[in-house]
């Protein structure tokens, strides 16, 4: 049986529940804000997102742009290292999948990079075949500054410090370039159910 955490208290007999939570991890009800510095005030007519790198064409998009490409809704959990989970959270976006679409390239990897300067990387599967998207709404609503808006990528199948907030862009790389938390020993991938929360994990 897996070990009961905080958010169970008067769930203790929720094995669904259990079963969706990751090892080490616990519910989190609340949405705690996690950033490393400030929350950059991004315009929408300034706003752009760029695919770059190792591609045959780089390509960006304006807001307006962006908002006439198709989008999702998708209700996912998301886990973040600091050891919460929350559950089904509803988010609207671009799937990456059609960012990518027709974009030529060699790389296996890519630096997502924001406003403010935050990077993280990932390799380029985690991204593609429904599994990551820039999301612009969080529960029906535009995605607070806090909470990366304008927009923000989400990968919740990986801890949510590859979830980059206020996200202006992917660069395609050949090789795997540690981000932000990456250089400072978080693990270089961060699957939250093999728990690989610090390099060496
Ligand atoms: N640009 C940027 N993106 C970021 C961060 C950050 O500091 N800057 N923090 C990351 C971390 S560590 C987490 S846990 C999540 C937190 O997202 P939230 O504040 O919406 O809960 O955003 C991730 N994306
Ligand atoms: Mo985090």
């Amino acid at each position: 049986m897996a070990p009961i955490s905080r958010g169970f208290r008067g769930r203790r007999s929720d094995p669904e529940q259990a079963r969706r939570l990751p090892p080490g991890q616990y519910i989190e009800h609340d949405f705690p804000v996690l950033s490393a510095g400030p929350t950059p005030r991004v315009l929408l007519d300034t706003w752009t997102f760029t695919i770059d790198g190792a591609v045959d064409e780089s390509r960006t998009w304006s807001w307006e742009e962006f908002q006439a490409l198709p989008s999702e809704t998708v209700t996912r959990d998301i886990h973040c290292v600091t050891k919460w989970s929350k559950f089904d959270t509803t988010w609207e976006g671009v799937s990456v999948d059609v960012l990518l679409e027709g974009v030529n390239t060699e790389a296996a990897y890519l630096t997502a990079h924001s406003y403010g300067g935050y990077t993280t990387n990932l390799p380029l599967e985690d991204v593609v075949d429904g599994k990551a998207w820039v999301a612009y709404a969080y529960d029906g609503e535009p995605l607070e500054p806090e909470h990366g808006g304008p927009a923000r990528l989400l990968v919740p199948h990986l801890y949510l410090w590859k979830s980059a907030k206020w996200v202006n862009g992917l660069t395609l790389t050949l090789d795997d370039e540690l981000g932000f938390w990456e250089q400072l020993g978080y693990h270089d991938r961060g699957d939250p159910w093999l728990e690989q929360r610090y390099q060496g994990d």
